[in-house]
This record gives structure tokens, C-alpha cells and sequence, in this order.
């Protein structure tokens, strides 16, 4: 698949968090496309995850606020992009029971604004929002593929189930490029500290810390550690995104299915019956929260046991770096109920098979990789070990230790 080279003009939202700065990251490297960031105007920013961006001339930030049509018709219309990557949300699902309307207007209303401008003012640009295997909560079948019914757990599922139809209709209404991916979880050394993976890395690194420093520690307290998830690195999934940005558009004679390109803009006349399809994004592994604590823990020098169960369940120290001798607490990880969430997604296991057939996406980085990765990355911002020349968390050629 070609990824267009000519200088086009993409807006994304959520630029600051995880996937945002990613996704800027990606297209820098990989297309001269001029990027223009949307944040909040807000008195207290955090754009570490854009340091290195903002270097490149071709990347600038937007103000713009989902929760205000106005400010986002604002920036529509000035920039006309030719992509608009949403990427901005209320995106922790624990949250999303104490915050169901804000977790609805930015989610689902937001995204309606977003459709509105582009009708308005760009009709012709392609737009992409988040998607998330939430959608599926109450999992019927595994493994998840594009046609799993959407059976939401929480309010946040809720909320991307309607962005979901809401993008849908402004697709078959207005023949817009408006699609929504299905993305199974992904994290990295960029993710936010509340949602698990981060979690236990940042805790894990923490009580690394106060061992060396002879310090007593604090457990790592957890919710449900069974939940199953499908996990993989959030590097992976921008280019996913950006691919299902780019299907060939094909026209439709008499049932049969034409290229016509890779075009971009101007893609009404051409729609027909055509329409670009949302695709699923993931590993197609599962893993408990508990295999990836394990991982963490053994990664950062620990050997241990776990004893209890349920809400009693933990991980105590058996040994560390061969020396256990000035270690002064012994509980790594235990369970706190207040964790629990009101309604658990058990489990979730994505059948990527379309988007690895038809967009030639294939993830890089494994579940192994991931979590060693982003325990590398939480020891050294700890202090404990030096930079990481070359990060675990990828392939060879992997730079996202930088
Ligand atoms: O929870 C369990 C928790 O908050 C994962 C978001 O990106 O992926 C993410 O949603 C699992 C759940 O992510 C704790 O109950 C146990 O079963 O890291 P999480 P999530 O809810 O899966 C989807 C695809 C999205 O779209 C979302 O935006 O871990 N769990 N103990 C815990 N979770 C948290 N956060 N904290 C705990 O202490």
C-alpha cells in the first residue's frame, strides 16, 4: 500500500497524549504532510511527548476544544484539512461511571461537532475517530472481529458505540471519509498513569527505588487482576490508523469492486457504493493483568510468590538480585477492592485478520516485548538505571526509548 507522500494538511486532537504524539511522530517520519495539533487552552500544559516535534518545522499546535463547536468550526475552517485524526477523549473507562456526561459530550457529542465542521467546511477530508474494543464489553465469541455485536459494559463503551453510529451516518448521508477503528488496548512508555499496564510499571519502578534507597515501600494495589486483554504497543496502531486513512478507493460496476487509487480529497464523486471500511487493530493474544505484572516484576530483578486469593491475593518477595537481606517490606503487588470496577469486560482477544490482509498491517512489537519495555523506561526515569540505549519494547530499529 502507498502512503501518500504529497504535502497534505492533517489536524489531529489528543496530540499531547499517548497515540496523539505518536501518530505525529509517524507522520513526520513517514509523509511530508504539514500537522497541525489541537489542544486545549488550558493554564497548566504537559507537552513532553511532543518535545522532539517540535523541532520540525512542518508540526504546529491549534487551539480547539471538543466540547465547544465553535472553537473546532474555528479551526476547521481556517485549515481545511485533508485528514482529521480524533484521537482526544475521556479515554479511561474506570472514570467513565463517575463522569458519564462528560464522558458522553466529549466522546460522542464531540465527535458529532468534528463531523459537523468537516461537512461545513471540508467535505472532502477524511476523518478518523477512535474506536475502541469497549464496544464489544459483554464479548460473545472470541476472537473479536469487525462483526462482534456492540454490547457496551460502561459508559465509556457507551459513548464510542455512539460516535460509532453517529460517524456511520455522516458517511452514508454525506458520502464523507469518516471512519472509526476498532483498537484493542495499547500502551507504551507515553501511556497515563491511571490506566493498569502504566500502573504497575511506574509502581513496580517505584518500590525498585526505595530497595536501593534501604527504604520500606508501599504495595502496588490492584483491581480484577483476570480481566483478559488484548495488548499491544501504541506505536503499532498509529500506522494501522494511518493505513485505514489511506484505503484504495475502489468503485463499485455491476458488484464488482474497482481500484481507483489512493487518492485524497475530492472523493464524493467517487464513492458510488463504495465505502471505507473500520477495521479491528489487534495482537490476537490475550493476557491477565497478572501475566503482565509477572513479566514487570521478574524484567525489574524480583523473584516471588503469590499467595491468597481474591481480594486477598499477593505478590511477596521471594528474592531480589540474589540479596533480600535490606529489603524492608515484603508485598509487591495486592488487591484493593476499590479497584473493581461497577461492570468488568472479561475478556477480550481481537481478530486483526482484515486489517493484516487488506491494509497490510501487521503489529511489531509483543506482549513480552511491551511490558519490558515500559519497565526499562520507568527504571530509568526513576533513576535507578541509566537510559536504555536500544528499548526492549521493539523490533531492531526501534527508537521509541528516545
Ligand atoms: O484496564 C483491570 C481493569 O484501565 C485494563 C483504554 O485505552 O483500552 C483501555 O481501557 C484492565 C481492566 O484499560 C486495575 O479492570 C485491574 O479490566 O488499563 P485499563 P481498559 O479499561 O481496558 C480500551 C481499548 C480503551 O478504549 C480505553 O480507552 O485492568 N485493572 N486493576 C485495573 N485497571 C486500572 N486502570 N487500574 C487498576 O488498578
Amino acid at each position: 500500500m502507498n502512503i501518500p507522500l504529497n504535502k497534505k494538511k492533517v489536524l489531529i486532537t489528543g496530540v499531547s497524549g499517548q497515540d496523539g504524539s505518536y501518530m505525529v511522530d509517524y507522520l513526520l517520519e513517514k509523509t511530508d504532510c504539514e500537522i497541525f495539533g489541537m489542544v486545549r487552552r488550558l493554564s497548566n500544559t504537559n507537552y513532553s511527548n511532543l518535545e522532539e516535534s517540535f523541532n520540525n518545522s512542518r508540526f504546529q499546535l491549534v487551539t480547539g476544544d471538543l466540547s465547544d463547536s465553535q472553537s473546532i468550526n474555528k479551526v476547521v475552517e481556517k485549515i481545511k484539512p485533508d485528514y482529521f485524526i480524533n484521537l482526544a477523549a475521556q479515554s479511561f473507562v474506570g472514570s467513565s461511571w463517575d463522569l458519564p456526561e462528560q464522558t458522553m459530550d466529549i466522546n460522542a457529542i464531540g465527535v458529532l461537532r468534528c463531523l459537523e465542521a468537516i461537512k461545513r467546511y471540508c467535505p472532502n477530508c477524511r476523518f478518523y475517530n477512535a474506536g475502541s474494543s469497549e464496544e464489544f464489553g459483554d464479548t460473545q465469541y472470541k476472537p473479536q472481529d469487525e462483526k462482534h455485536p456492540l454490547r457496551a459494559r460502561s459508559p465509556y463503551g457507551a459513548s464510542k458505540i455512539a460516535a460509532r453510529q453517529l460517524v456511520k451516518v455522516y458517511r452514508e448521508s454525506f458520502g464523507i471519509y469518516a471512519i472509526q477503528g476498532i483498537l484493542f488496548n495499547h500502551e507504551s512508555e507515553r501511556r497515563g498513569e491511571e490506566f493498569v499496564t502504566r500502573k504497575i510499571t511506574k509502581g513496580i519502578a517505584r518500590i525498585v527505588k526505595a530497595i536501593q534507597n534501604k527504604e520500606a515501600f508501599e504495595p502496588v494495589r490492584l483491581g480484577n487482576m483476570y480481566a483478559l486483554r488484548d495488548w499491544s504497543h501504541a506505536k503499532d496502531f498509529v500506522d494501522g490508523i494511518w493505513r485505514m486513512l489511506n484505503q484504495p478507493i475502489m468503485q463499485v460496476t455491476d458488484g464488482v469492486e474497482h481500484p481507483l487509487g489512493t487518492l485524497c480529497g475530492s472523493i464524493n464523486h467517487l464513492l458510488g457504493d463504495w465505502e471505507p471500511k473500520e477495521y479491528v487493530l489487534a495482537s490476537g493474544e490475550t493476557h491477565t493483568v497478572k501475566e503482565f505484572a509477572e513479566i514487570v516484576a521478574k524484567e525489574a530483578g524480583f523473584e516471588f510468590t503469590w499467595v491468597g486469593a481474591g481480594s486477598e491475593e499477593k505478590m511477596v518477595l521471594a528474592n531480589y538480585l540474589n540479596d533480600i537481606s535490606e529489603v524492608k517490606s515484603q508485598v509487591l503487588i495486592e488487591v484493593d477492592p476499590k479497584y473493581y470496577r461497577p461492570a468488568e469486560v472479561s475478556l477480550l482477544l481481537g481478530d486483526s485478520t482484515a486489517a493484516r490482509n487488506e491494509l497490510g498491517w501487521k503489529p511489531q512489537i509483543s506482549f513480552d516485548n511491551l511490558a519490558k519495555g515500559m519497565i526499562k523506561w520507568d527504571l530509568y526515569e526513576s533513576g535507578v538505571t541509566p537510559q536504555p540505549t536500544e528499548s526492549a519494547c521493539c523490533h531492531s530499529s526501534c527508537e521509541c526509548s528516545k
